[in-house]
């Protein structure tokens, strides 16, 4: 459809458009996903980093995964903690974290909604951060009773993972770890799981309607190096567009996710954020 293509020209690249509507902002929410973090080294889902030894790491990230084999789900995440703990922040975190505040001094407003759970975004100096899925570095405990949640960055996480860090070979024929030495609570030393939010899980509530208030006050959204597949985050940059607001999006795909986005930047976001927002 020319028109439809037109009008999909125009949008793609217009950093100079993009400029304009961008100083003009004063409450900015950046929805970024696993994209953020490619040029840091952190496998994506949907690439062929998607894997971790012969699964698929969708699998894994479920409660039944983690109900029927806790040792082998926890020693996926000690290798996706030792593959974050051990990544550096890339020129797209350090953009927004300059940008953000850049915005503080000018009483604007900017905040992070991030489905990563890699913390590289507040490594990079973001403060203004969501974080809608969890973090690697955080564990809560699964004794319904105590429910402590703990921070720590040990790599690896408990004694029993030694050596294993970045194993993510197919058949390494290492025993599985035995759920007593899996890592324990302070509290009450019942068993502790990642403080992530799984497939089939719901999200933390205050975190939702946090979200969603911005979704629905935001004057400006930017949505960076996701695919846009899990909801509830999908539907927010579309919600802010049907709002009639600006979307820009960054992604390294050549075609706007949603034809109501107004600017699509093609290319690596480590490039094309730090322009756009220059
Ligand atoms: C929920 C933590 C209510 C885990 C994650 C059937 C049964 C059960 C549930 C569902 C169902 N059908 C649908 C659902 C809902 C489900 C869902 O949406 N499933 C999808 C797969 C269809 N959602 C949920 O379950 C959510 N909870 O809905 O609760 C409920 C309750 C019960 C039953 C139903 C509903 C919870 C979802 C949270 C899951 N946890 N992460 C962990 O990290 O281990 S999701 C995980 O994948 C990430 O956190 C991220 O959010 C998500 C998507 O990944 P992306 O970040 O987009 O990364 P991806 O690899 O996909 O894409 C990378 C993008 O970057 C690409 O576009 C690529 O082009 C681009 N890119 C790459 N490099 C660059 C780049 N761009 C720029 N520069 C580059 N250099
Ligand atoms: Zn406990």
């Amino acid at each position: 459809v020319p028109f439809l293509h037109e009008m999909a020209k125009r949008k793609i690249s217009d950093f100079e458009g993009f400029q304009k509507v961008l100083n003009g902002a004063k409450n900015i929410t950046v929805l970024t996903g696993a994209g953020v973090s490619a040029e840091s080294g952190i496998p994506t889902f949907r690439g062929e980093g998607g894997w971790w030894k012969n699964y698929r790491s969708a699998d894994l990230a479920t409660p039944q995964a983690f109900q029927s084999n806790p040792a082998l789900v926890w020693e996926f995440y000690n290798y996706r903690r030792h593959v974050a703990f051990s990544a550096q922040p890339n020129n797209a975190h350090r953009a927004l974290a300059e940008f953000e505040k850049k915005c503080k001094q000018e009483g604007r407003k900017l905040t992070i909604i991030t489905q990563n759970v890699d913390g590289l975004h507040k490594r990079a100096g973001s403060e203004n951060i969501i974080e809608l899925h969890g973090a690697l570095h955080k564990t809560i405990c699964t004794n319904r009773k105590c429910r402590f949640i703990d921070e720590n960055y040990d790599d690896p996480i408990c004694e029993a993972f030694n050596g294993r860090g970045d194993v993510n070979v197919q058949d390494d024929n290492s025993p599985v770890v035995m759920k007593e030495d899996l890592p324990k609570c302070k509290k009450c030393n019942s068993l502790v799981r990642p403080y992530i939010v799984w497939f089939g899980e719901n999200l933390d509530h205050e975190v939702l309607r946090k979200s969603r208030e911005l979704v629905e006050t935001c004057d400006l959204c930017l949505v960076v190096g996701t695919s846009s597949v899990v909801y509830p985050a999908a539907m927010f940059a579309p919600l802010v567009a049907q709002r009639g607001m600006p979307v820009a999006e960054f992604n390294i795909t050549d075609e706007p996710a949603e034809q109501s986005f107004a600017f699509h930047f093609p290319g690596k976001c480590g490039t094309t954020l730090p322009k756009a927002l220059g």
